[in-house]
């Protein structure tokens, strides 16, 4: 009986799984006619909760920034628990002459309260006089998955099985070694001077809804808690929980600058990295790449994925409040619009991809557009242009904004500009 109920969940979990997987786009009948966009209205992001208009720094600082920051975090992405002691970072590996020597490699191991620990891997480049700056970002498929080195630890956690990546069983196997090095031009990173590091995102959390029994959640568990409350953290706050605890790190390694620090992230991982360096001002400069619904894209728009549809196939991502605005949008008391205005006066980088209409990109680029009136307000550049620019044009101010050709991906063209925008921002 037993036997058979842990099957029936193991199919169960399968078909939802698979569900997650295939089910995008055309059998849920987006809109992706420009004409058939609703007419909304977008809340002030400098217009108080009480109606008074923020007109100085000091009033988005000490009032309008810490109201949308929690308005984020009980109705969006949930609450995240505070650090408390209990995480140890261990060097599992240096590597001196990584990348043909250009590179120094090293591993850690970030653990959390004992129990969880989040395999870290960098890349720095080798010639470096001073700290350098880097980029941090999740992975999809573990560490060993962004390059063929074999130097780097296999990850022995769940992974989504992907018989093209070698993941069988879900684990992934010697084939999984740099299945995802198109996403990760690292050996051009290192050319740039910059340094690189990524966590598999599963060792945070595990990808899929198991009601937070795995991954860091239950670590946090208040007496008699099972599962999160419905403010508090799902696994995109999870994810970028860890992005912060890398960030507790890097302030510790002098070969890195922890005040040149780069957040980037893809798609889930998107959103992940707006949320990020959203929360935690550590993080000097944040790039979204094709992050989409609950990232960069305005939700009003319903465009592409709609809160509903992200809440229906992907119930763990958001805290529960969120499917209070599945068909809701309009009583949403923020939009994405100020999750980008959080992280001002920061540089922050927004790329959209022409066929990725899932992601909805003129979602994304208004996004950006309406958070440049508080980037003004701090005294910067904001997002140089009205319109949304051309393909592959690229606009560049403290917001940049690009959107590719081509489909849902992390491209060289991407990385590129990532390059380009953080030599502006963060280079000496
Ligand atoms: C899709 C999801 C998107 C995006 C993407 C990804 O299925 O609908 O919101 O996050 O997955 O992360 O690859």
């Amino acid at each position: 009986m037993f036997a058979k109920k842990i099957i029936s969940g193991k199919i169960l979990l399968c078909i939802a799984l698979f569900i997650a997987e295939t089910q995008p786009a055309q059998s849920q009948n987006p809109n992706y006619d420009e004409s058939k966009v609703p007419a909304y209205e977008l809340p002030d992001p400098l217009l108080s909760n009480d109606g008074k208009p923020i007109v100085n720094k000091e009033m988005w600082f000490n009032k309008r920034r810490p109201e949308i920051l929690k308005l984020f975090e009980s109705q969006v992405y949930g609450k995240s628990p505070a650090l408390q002691n209990g995480i140890t970072f261990k060097i599992s590996a240096v590597n001196d002459s990584a990348l043909g020597g250009s590179a120094v490699q090293k591993q850690i191991e970030i653990t959390v309260k004992d129990r969880i620990s989040l395999a870290m891997l960098i890349y720095l480049p080798n010639d470096a006089e001073e700290p350098v700056p880097l980029f941090v970002g999740l992975n999809f498929y573990g560490n060993h998955s962004i390059h063929s080195d074999p130097g780097i630890h296999l990850s022995p956690n769940w992974m989504r099985n992907n018989e093209k990546f070698g993941i069988f069983n879900n684990r992934a196997t010697e084939e999984s070694r740099g299945v995802r090095a198109s996403r990760w031009p690292v050996e051009n990173i290192i050319k740039r001077g910059y340094g690189l590091a990524t966590i598999y995102y599963g060792d945070i959390d595990p990808d899929f809804d198991d009601n937070f029994q795995n991954g860091v959640h239950p670590l946090f568990y208040k007496s008699g808690e099972k599962v999160p409350a419905a403010d508090e953290w799902g696994s995109i706050a999870a994810w970028a929980w860890g992005l912060s605890r890398a960030m507790d790190y890097f302030e510790n390694d002098a070969c890195i600058d922890p005040a040149r620090i780069a957040v980037m992230g893809h798609s889930r991982l998107g959103k992940t990295a707006l949320w990020a360096g959203a929360r935690d001002q550590r993080f000097a400069l944040v790039i979204s790449n094709n992050s989409g619904c609950g990232g960069a894209a305005l939700s009003r728009r319903k465009f592409g994925e709609t809160i509903k549809k992200i809440n229906t196939n992907f119930p763990h991502w958001f805290c529960d409040n969120f499917n209070l605005y599945n068909d809701r949008e309009e009583n949403l008391p923020v939009d994405q619009h100020m999750l980008i205005a959080l992280i001002a006066p920061r540089p922050v980088y927004i790329a959209s991809a022409e066929k990725d209409r899932w992601a909805d990109p003129r979602g994304e680029f208004l996004a950006s557009l309406h958070a440049d009136p508080v980037y003004k307000l701090l005294g910067t550049e904001g997002l140089p242009t009205k319109k949304m620019p051309d393909t592959n044009s690229p606009v560049m101010g403290t917001i940049g904004y690009h959107i590719r050709e081509g489909k849902h991906d992390v491209t060289d063209y991407d990385w590129n500009r990532y390059m380009d925008f953080a030599d502006r921002h963060l280079q000496k």
